[in-house]
């Protein structure tokens, strides 16, 4: 086979990808090592910034987003007893973000490039990218029992934290800090008490209400790291959320089934650089951040438009400025991204070896939010979405 790029890992990096290259008449192929069912039902992230919703529209991927999606003009921060919202249009000039699910972004990229191309190929697993310092990288992959080859003029590499590509560059440097606590998250068929989401920190460990839509909850809880979901049974998992989300006035939190359960470990990762020769690294590949900031999907998205600009500027032009330069413009925000996750993971969490210096400084950062307009607007700013470095 041959493309002009190569996209190894149909997650939400490789599949917009191929919808913005696909629209600019740019042919490529997407190998994804997973079933169609596999990838489409993996419960992740859910909340988009203005910028994902942007590039969403753009590749004409939104049609369901803009019907169904939640769109929320701000979050509450819970400590200590006490509730605070952060508005973010009038902190950030009109800015807003929108809930809805990363299983439902990539159902709609799927059914579109199912429906209309670029080839998306199932259960095909990249096995090596050979030649990435040559105008004809290769990635050999195996599909339907076969050993196959794709010869591309690039390649992206979009198969996320576990995939092959962060493997083929050379040297590079990797930065990355473990946290002492992990998430477990649930689904539940209840409507939210709440219309925003709520970051509640409490002596007892962080919580997060998020939902899906008008019936079903999304949320998520501290737990000690190599937790079990199995040692959380639903009455646990709500005693313990209602414990954290406590405030001194009638708020309650709804009950229902839950209808799904895990554990995400907390961690950051960054690689450096994130493209050798034809070989270009795009989303979790090249980067993870702790899901409090709510920022691996938005990170993916806003590399891959760097991405998709770089490419359509070679095919169009022959020119390679965004391209040579790829490395840098998307590490500028990845780690303000990750800068922003890391301070708000810091602020939130109880740590198991804190104490009451750790205690004290925290309510202190959470009561400067709350009273000053700068410094929620700097919080609005970053959790809205810094915009693109071009
Ligand atoms: P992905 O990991 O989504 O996609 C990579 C794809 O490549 C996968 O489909 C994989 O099967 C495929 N692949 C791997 N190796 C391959 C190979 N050799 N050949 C072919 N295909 C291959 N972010 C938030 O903002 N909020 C959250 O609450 C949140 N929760 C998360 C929970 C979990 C358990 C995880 C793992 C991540 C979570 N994230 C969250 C981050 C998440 O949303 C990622 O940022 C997002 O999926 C990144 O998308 P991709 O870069 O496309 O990587
Ligand atoms: C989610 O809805 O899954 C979600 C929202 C905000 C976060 C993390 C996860 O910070």
């Amino acid at each position: 086979m041959r493309t002009t790029v190569g996209i190894i890992g149909g997650g939400p990096a490789g599949l917009l990808l191929a919808r913005l290259l696909h629209r600019a008449g740019i042919d490529c192929v997407v190998l994804e090592s997973r079933s169609r069912e596999y990838v489409e039902q993996r419960q992740r992230a859910g909340m988009l910034e203005q910028g994902t919703v942007d590039a969403l529209r753009e590749a004409g991927a939104a049609a369901r987003l803009d019907t169904e999606g939640l769109v929320h003009h701000g979050i509450e921060l819970r400590f200590d007893g006490e509730r605070h919202r952060v508005d973010f249009p009038s902190l950030t000039g009109g800015r807003t973000v929108t809930i809805y699910a990363q299983t439902e972004v990539v159902k709609d990229l799927v059914a579109l490039q199912l429906a209309e191309g670029p080839p998306l190929l199932f259960e095909a697993e990249a096995l090596a990218v050979e030649k990435p310092e040559s105008g004809a990288p290769v990635v050999r992959f195996r599909h339907e029992g076969r050993e196959r080859t794709l010869t591309c003029d690039w390649v992206a590499g979009c198969d996320g934290f576990h995939g092959i590509s962060r493997g083929v560059l050379p040297a590079g440097r990797s930065y990355t800090r473990a946290y002492p606590y992990a998430w477990l998250g649930v689904l539940a068929e209840v409507a939210p008490s709440c219309e925003e989401l709520i970051y509640a920190r409490s002596e007892r460990g962080f919580a997060l209400h998020s939902m899906r839509s008008p019936s079903v909850s999304r949320l998520y809880l501290q737990v000690p790291e190599g937790t079990d979901a199995r040692d959380w049974p639903d009455d646990r998992v709500w005693d313990e959320l209602a414990a954290r989300f406590a405030v001194g006035d009638d708020w309650a939190l709804c009950r229902g089934p839950i209808t799904a359960k895990s554990v995400t470990p907390m961690r950051a990762f960054v690689h450096e650089p994130m493209r050798h020769g034809r070989l270009l690294l795009a989303g979790d590949a090249a980067h993870i951040v702790p899901p409090t900031g709510a920022k691996g999907l938005n990170l993916a998205v806003s590399d891959v438009r760097i991405l998709a600009r770089g490419l359509v500027e070679w095919h169009r032009s022959g020119e390679s400025h965004v391209l040579d330069h790829y490395s840098e413009l998307c590490l500028q925000r990845v780690w303000q991204a990750t800068r922003f996750s890391d301070d708000m993971t810091r602020m939130l969490h109880t740590r198991p070896d804190g104490d009451a210096f750790d205690h004290q400084v925290q309510l202190a950062r959470l009561r400067r939010i709350a009273a000053s307009r700068e410094a929620a607007a700097e919080l609005a700013a970053n959790y809205s979405g810094l915009p693109l470095p071009l």
